[in-house]
């Protein structure tokens, strides 16, 4: 069997779908502050804005169409002769749409819905409300299933895990500005892993080799 390949993927992946990233000029932060829709306060203070703010996240998400990057990624591991373990910061479901398996969603699904009262999970509906009730508990403190700054990644362990079963690191459209994912090549290269980015452009960090272009010709290319 040949050696574990761990794959990061952020934003990057599936801008080419349409969905625009975070902190590029045109990117989702110019238009909403991060302070207002992405953090626990936010909702505290505004949950209607927050709301509103993934309630079209959603539809664009559902309106969006895996790219040749997503479908690459999802081949690779129904091909590879190895462990291929897909670690996405994205909030869309693109990867699995491509027939993706076991994706893990550190920062949680735009397409799931968390009851803040008993942590119970369900599929979010396409114009969610704080007032909804639990389906579990029947209270009403329904919340996307996302990962605000402050609230910690999903699946750390199995993250830490992977890595550590892993031979090469593969950071995908993500520009490494977010903890704890950004510290991952870090802890890839002292666990002695290969590392490699694609990424539109080089997040700066140190990887053993980089190659610059768009998700949807770069990771086919590298792929293939
Ligand atoms: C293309 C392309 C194309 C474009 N082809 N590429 C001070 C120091 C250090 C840390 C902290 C600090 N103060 C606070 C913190 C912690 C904080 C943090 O990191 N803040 C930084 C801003 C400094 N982190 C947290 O709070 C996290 N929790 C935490 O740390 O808990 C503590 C803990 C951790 C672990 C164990 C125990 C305890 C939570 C972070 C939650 C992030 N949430 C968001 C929003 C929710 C999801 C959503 O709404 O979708 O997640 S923020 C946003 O950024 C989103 C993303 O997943 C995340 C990463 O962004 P990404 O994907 O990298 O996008 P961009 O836009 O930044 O980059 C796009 C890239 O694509 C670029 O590189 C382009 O070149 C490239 N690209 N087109 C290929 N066609």
């Amino acid at each position: 069997m040949a050696g574990g390949i761990f794959i990061l993927s952020g934003a990057g992946l599936s801008a080419e779908s349409g969905l625009r990233t975070f902190r590029a000029a045109d990117g989702l932060w110019e238009d909403h502050r991060v302070e207002d829709v992405a953090t626990p306060e936010a909702f505290e203070r505004d949950p209607e804005l927050v709301q509103r703010f993934y309630n079209m996240r959603r539809a664009q998400a559902a309106a969006a169409m895996p790219n040749a990057a997503h479908e690459a990624l999802a081949k690779l591991q129904a091909d590879y002769d190895g462990p291929v373990t897909l670690v996405t910061q994205n909030v869309d479901d693109l990867l699995e749409r491509s027939g993706a398996r076991e994706v893990i969603h550190m920062h949680g699904s735009v397409m799931g819905a968390l009851c803040s009262a008993c942590d119970h999970r369900w599929a979010a509906p396409m114009e969610m409300r704080v007032s909804d009730p639990c389906p579990s508990c029947g209270m009403s403190h329904t919340r996307p299933d996302i990962v605000w700054f402050g609230e910690i990644p999903y699946h750390m362990d199995a993250i830490q895990n992977a890595l550590e079963n892993s031979d090469l690191f593969v950071s995908i459209g993500t520009s490494g500005m977010v903890y704890p994912a950004a510290g991952f090549s870090q802890m890839a290269r002292q666990l002695g892993l290969k590392t490699l980015e694609l990424n539109l452009e080089a997040s700066g960090a140190m990887f053993d080799a980089v190659i610059e272009g768009p998700a949807t010709q770069v990771v086919p290319d590298w792929v293939s």
